[in-house]
């Protein structure tokens, strides 16, 4: 592969729904890599755009408004706004944060629509569709729930199954249920538009496969078994009220589908940016690279690619650089069971702490495989790296000139072997990140990039310059001095993963912004420059704080243990099923603990007809002594089962309350002995 010189970039991160705030895992996956990337060409000079956004179709919006019983506008508007910021608050750099719901869009998308249907590429095509017809609408995959083919999991979705994993058409489900009105759908007629991805196979199977083998090898894995299993025509309409409409007659009632238009927001984002968007979008010489996450790939990598194919006058992206998922505390992130790290909470607990967590996402990128981000891990990079590392190196530096100098950076006296061995040291520490991040590999760019602060340490360790302050206060002028041109480079290095702390780095050296060229160079600092005040560039993160994370993580499972516990009704009886149970009031008597159990405890039960033994596992509950004088109810009729060699003849009826306790039904006080309960 001969390396193509490219004039310009465009990148591309993927553009959220906006129906929901951002977590960890969207950081991770897409915009902490993105933002690092485009920081870095812009630190080395190249022309870069970083365009992104909301996607606000779809039928996500869609479903999130008919929850809360609003319209899908005010869903997206609302998350528009709170995603905006929090990408802000991050530290994360758009040029422009646009959204699909703009004007410039509707038309980017309507136009390309319209170019493809007059150059005869789509078919068209009428199907059966499952059609509501209570709420007299079509049914989008999502709408339809029904039992999984596969699992016999009974809340499967048209599209998917997310108990075991397999994607599912409505038509696969077991009784499908429309989630609208909950009546049964029926199968009607409509007609849609298809991109026939099949008709682009060969190309996409040499544009790919050929001439893009250096992708990452999970985007071209996937993209190779896509093609290996054959592509098929693609419905590119929907039957839905709410999206881009169908720019062609007799299209009523049809929109784009989301994955139509939600790329075509990259290009729209461009035009709302610049007048120039087309030196981006239809310059050879451009280089567009999409950062996505690992369920959007076949979009970008196939359909995308094939609609910029078949329209004919924009370029195609030259890298796709898709991550895999992070996990949270070993459980996949999950929005609707609230097993996430929100940004926005995130940043109310760690007020200032965005770079940490940019660091610990990156340094634990799920960029191979799927990754778990854990409290204890966050704690310990925080901890040992960081503070430890980075921190501690640059608060030696500057504390030390500050106290043996003034504050002034000292000059060189005298250059040792070790000295000038340092001094290369940074040059090719910064050639290592920037190659690992000109090839996507961020988690090796950022260990790369703290290892100058290792190498400042080491150096600081090695000389001492604590100890020969009062032997030979000439060398340590050369020591600080050297040390803080780490310092003065590691602004230059780090600044694209850690933005916030650099800046407060450069505060403290009195030093301004640089470019990547100048790493290195002699004299970044120079003699007799007047330091600023140092404090604490990292703090350290306690245990506390931990806990109280791990906490919240855990109440949350523990709603949903309970929410999850709620079991399903059982099956249907009859009536006469139910009066074959005779069901008692009765009193106790007498109380024991079974001896040599835990939780058994033997009693004597006057039942009106007859006085019983009856064993129940309640000494978790109660005290045998408290007891005797209790009302209880009891399934009279049951047969006699022998427990820990009693005959327990009959069963209390208990109910249990959500910490899982078991606590007595009890009839009302007037109810006397025998009198049955029905
Ligand atoms: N909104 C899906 C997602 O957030 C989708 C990405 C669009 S990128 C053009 O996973
Ligand atoms: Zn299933």
């Amino acid at each position: 592969m001969t390396a193509k010189i490219f004039k310009r970039t465009l990148v591309t991160s993927a553009l959220p729904y906006a129906n929901g705030p951002l977590h960890l895992g969207h950081l991770a996956g897409v915009y902490v890599p993105s933002d690092i990337y485009v920081r870095y060409l812009r630190q080395r000079g190249r022309d870069v755009i970083s365009v992104c956004g909301s996607d606000e179709h779809g039928v996500p919006i869609t479903l999130k408004a008919r929850n809360e019983g609003i319209s899908p506008q005010e869903v997206v508007d609302r998350y528009h706004a709170i995603n905006k910021k929090a990408f802000e608050d991050f530290g994360i750099f758009f040029d422009i944060y646009s959204r699909t719901s703009n004007q410039v869009h509707h038309e980017t998308a309507s136009e390309i629509f319209k170019t493809l249907y007059e150059k005869g590429v789509f078919l068209e095509k009428t199907s059966e569709q499952y059609y509501d017809q209570e709420a007299a609408t079509f049914l989008a995959d999502r709408y339809i729930s029904g039992t999984c083919p596969h699992c016999g999991n009974p809340s499967a979705y048209g599209d998917q199954c997310e108990q075991c994993g397999t994607s599912l058409s409505p038509t696969d489900l077991v009784n499908p249920v429309s989630t609208i009105s909950g009546s049964k759908p029926v199968l009607k007629e409509t007609k849609h538009w298809y991109l026939p991805l099949d008709k682009y196979e060969p190309w996409l199977r040499e544009w790919i496969l050929e001439e893009h083998k250096e992708w990452k090898s999970n985007v071209y894995g996937q993209c190779k078994s896509w093609l290996d299993q054959g592509l098929h025509p693609r419905a590119v309409s929907r039957d839905l009220d709410w999206g881009i409409p169908v720019p062609v007659e007799g299209a009523d009632g049809k929109v784009l589908y989301v994955w139509f238009d939600a790329p075509i927001g990259y290009i729209s984002a461009t035009k709302e940016l610049t007048p120039d968007w087309e030196l981006y979008w239809k310059d050879e010489e451009t280089r567009m690279i999409h950062f996505i996450g690992k369920d959007n790939i076949v979009f970008h990598c196939i359909v995308f690619p094939t609609i910029l194919k078949a329209e004919g006058s924009f370029i195609l992206p030259d890298n796709v650089p898709a991550n895999e998922f992070l996990n949270l505390e070993n459980d996949k992130i999950s929005t609707s069971r609230n097993w996430a790290v929100w940004l926005h909470e995130y940043l109310e607990d760690f007020p200032g702490k965005q770079d940490v967590m940019r660091y610990v996402l990156c340094a634990n990128a799920p960029e191979n495989k799927d990754n778990d981000f854990t409290w204890k891990d966050f704690q310990s990079r925080n901890n040992n790296e960081l503070v430890a590392v980075l921190g501690n190196f640059v608060n030696r530096a500057i504390v030390l000139t500050h106290k043996y100098f003034e504050g002034r950076v000292p000059e060189v006296t005298g250059l040792t072997d070790q000295d000038r061995a340092t001094l290369e040291e940074i040059k090719s520490i910064a050639l290592c990140v920037e190659q690992s991040l000109e090839q996507f590999r961020f988690r090796e760019a950022i260990k790369n990039g703290m290892d100058l602060a290792r190498l400042g340490n080491k150096y600081l360790a090695d000389t001492e310059p604590w100890k020969l302050i009062n032997t030979d206060p000439e060398r340590v002028k050369t020591i600080l001095n050297i040390s803080l041109q780490i310092c003065a480079n590691l602004t230059i290095v780090l600044d694209p993963f850690l933005p916030f702390s650099m800046k407060k780095l450069r505060g403290f050296l009195q030093f301004g912004e640089c470019t990547w060229d100048q790493i290195g160079t002699p004299d970044l600092l120079e003699a007799g420059h007047m330091l600023g005040l140092a404090s604490l560039l990292f703090e350290k993160i306690e245990d506390e704080q931990i806990q109280a994370q791990l906490d919240k993580l855990h109440l949350t499972r523990e709603e949903n243990e309970e929410a999850a516990e709620v079991s399903p009704q059982k099956e249907e009886i009859t009536f006469d099923d139910f009066t074959r149970m005779d069901l008692r009031v009765g009193t106790i008597l007498e109380a024991e603990k079974v001896s040599k159990t835990k939780k058994l405890i033997k009693m004597r039960v006057e039942l009106g007809i007859e006085v019983r033994t009856i064993v129940s596992g309640i000494a978790e509950y109660y005290e045998a002594d408290a007891l005797p004088g209790r009302k209880v109810c009891v399934l009279a009729n049951l047969a006699p089962r022998t427990i820990k060699g009693i005959e327990s003849k009959g069963m209390i009826l208990l109910s249990e309350n959500p910490d899982g306790t078991l606590h007595f039904v009890e009839p009302s006080g007037e109810a006397v002995n025998g009198s049955e309960i029905n």
